[in-house]
């Protein structure tokens, strides 16, 4: 599982990044502060099934607090993207290359009107506008790299008679399509002729809709701790009513995970409160208190980085979680509870579970057995979010 950070230089990627992963990344506020792409892990939280068997887990990924268990997914972050990058304005967009591996995008919007679409300080500027620019952008992205191969590409296929959806997806492999999201597209086109005679405006469509299927995309409302912050996340919802958009303040996530880590404070990340345990001065202990009043308790999801990455996971990919557990006892040879947390596709088999766990898993799959209630599933029993299952083979 791979997520994608995109968004116009400034916006907040990299303080987003930093926040979910703790990595030593630069923040600044000028443009271009990243250059070279980050990569991190950073974790989708579940609720753990340890409390239901009166257990404490020790994750061997991920870690585990208060029955919440977090799961590692990786995640990048890039340069940032500006208006004509196709054209090669800014840092152009060879660098998006680096995430054609991505299963989805979180772009990261700035809400507070003070970044205009390079990046640099200004006043009143409307977010919607880069949601716009940011989708045509990664249009021309997909556009280019299908353009270059198109003709060659669809006459083999078209003489050779290959089964198209999949000839493309083998193509463009390396963009992580697969054949299922490239007959939706076609469904969804219904163009007439021949692949290899389309004109550049179908080529042109068909990679759009391609990107969207195979680049989901999330919008953080990012720095709605800002004055104007609050007012242009409604605005943003109210114009993109199809889009999901979640309130974020990464910069507050960011201080908050990093007291946590030096034991000042006590906080889950994702949750809506926080706890001071630490000596803090009062000085640090007001900061504290701002993000209480104007980001904890003014929003919904608190700081909005949980929600968004759990969101892109859950909600956009509609990922389950699945955990491996013996029918009668939940450790594993070395005596750790519950060590493993598998997150696969919805409508995963418990056959594609084995083989997720190991090939050999799968190549000698004899039955599953649902560890709460004992019962026996066969190879095609469809996983439900938060199942305990073992694999038990020959
Ligand atoms: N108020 C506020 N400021 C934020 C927030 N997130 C980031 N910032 C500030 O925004 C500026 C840019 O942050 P970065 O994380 O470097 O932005 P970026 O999108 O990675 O920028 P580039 O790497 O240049 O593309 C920094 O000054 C951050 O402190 C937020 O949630 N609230
Ligand atoms: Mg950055």
């Amino acid at each position: 599982m791979l997520i994608g950070l995109v968004g116009k230089p400034s916006v907040g990627k990299s303080t987003f990044f930093k926040a979910a992963t703790l990595a030593e990344v630069e923040i600044a506020s000028y443009p271009f502060t990243t250059i070279k792409p980050n990569h991190g892990v950073g974790y989708v939280k579940v609720e753990c099934i340890d409390k239901e068997f009166n257990t404490q887990c020790n994750p061997n990924h991920g870690f585990c607090i208060e029955h919440q268990r977090f799961v590692p997914i990786d995640l990048m972050d890039v340069a940032g993207l500006v208006p004509g990058a196709s054209e090669g304005k800014g840092l152009g967009n060879q660098f998006l290359d680096d995430l054609r591996q991505a299963d989805v995008f979180i772009h990261i919007a700035d809400v507070s009107g003070t970044t205009d679409q390079e990046g640099k300080l200004t006043k009143n500027y409307d977010a919607c506008k880069d949601i716009i620019f940011l989708e045509e952008e990664l249009d021309k992205w997909y556009c280019n790299l299908l353009m270059k191969v198109w003709k060659s590409f669809a006459r083999k296929a078209e003489v050779e008679n290959l089964n198209f959806a999949e000839a493309v997806s083998r193509q463009f492999s390396g963009l992580k399509v697969n054949e299922e999201q490239v007959k939706k597209v076609m469904i969804n086109l219904d163009f007439k002729g021949k692949p290899s005679m389309w004109k550049d405006e179908q080529l042109t469509k068909f990679a759009s809709y391609l990107r969207k299927e195979s680049k989901p995309m999330i919008i953080a409302a990012n720095k709605v701790d800002t004055e104007k912050g609050k007012e242009n996340y409604e605005k943003l919802k109210e114009n993109f009513p199809d889009l999901i958009i979640i309130p974020c303040s990464a910069d507050s996530e960011l201080a908050l995970r990093e007291a946590a880590k030096r034991n000042l404070i006590k906080y889950i990340p994702g949750s809506k409160n926080f706890e001071i345990i630490g000596n803090i001065s009062e000085q640090q202990k007001k900061a504290l208190e701002k993000i209480r009043k104007n980001v904890l308790d003014a929003f919904p999801e608190g700081t909005g980085v949980q929600a968004i990455l759990n969101s892109s996971v859950f909600n956009l990919l509609k990922y389950i979680a699945i955990f491996p557990a013996g029918a009668s006892k939940l450790a594993d040879s070395k005596g750790n509870i519950l060590p493993d947390c598998f997150l696969l596709p919805e409508g995963s088999t418990a056959l594609d579970f084995a083989f997720a766990i190991h090939t050999d898993f799968g190549k000698n799959f004899i039955k599953a057995i649902d560890a709460r209630t004992k019962q026996t599933k066969g190879k095609d029993y469809k996983l439900k979010h938060r199942d305990a299952m073992e694999i038990v083979t020959r």
